[in-house]
């Protein structure tokens, strides 16, 4: 059982679809390990999203990752990095292949509705960053 980060983001907590992305999870056979909801503040958002400093999109980013309530949560599955990635589609919702999460209910390139870690490294900072160091 390896371990992942996913979160939903604005555009999709405020329409409604927290659990319709649970729902597609859980279909795809990830657990949900924990779950929080929160309202993340602009410097919670800019450490986040540290890899970004100096893209040009950073700071819509941030302004929009911190415009309303966001779902972070740890799922466990076998090969839950790659897996979830898969599910979830490319950045860009017009690029996702049919039927991922993205394609979907993803808006546009910012407002891609969830984000999933990309690596295993990474997936142990993003759940340190939500859920505490004793749950990597
Ligand atoms: P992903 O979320 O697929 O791992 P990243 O890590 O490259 O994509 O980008 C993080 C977030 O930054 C994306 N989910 C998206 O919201 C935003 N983003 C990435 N590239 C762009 C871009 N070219 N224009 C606007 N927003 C972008």
């Amino acid at each position: 059982m390896s371990k992942t980060l996913l979160i939903i983001k604005p555009d999709a907590t405020e329409r409604n679809l927290i659990g319709h992305v649970i729902n597609r999870l859980e279909k795809a056979r990830f657990t949900v390990a924990d779950i929080r909801m929160v309202h993340l503040t602009d410097q919670q958002a800019r450490k986040f999203y540290a890899v970004h400093e100096g893209k040009p999109f950073l700071d819509s980013l941030v302004a929009f990752m911190t415009s309303g309530r966001v779902v972070p949560m740890l799922l466990e599955k076998d090969n839950a990095v790659e897996d979830l990635r898969a599910l979830i589609g490319a950045t860009n919702p017009e690029k996702a292949a049919c039927g991922t999460i993205r394609d979907e209910i993803g808006r546009d390139i910012e407002k891609n509705s969830v984000h999933a870690s990309d690596s295993d490294e990474n997936a142990a900072t993003e759940i340190g960053f939500f859920f505490g160091p004793d749950a990597i």
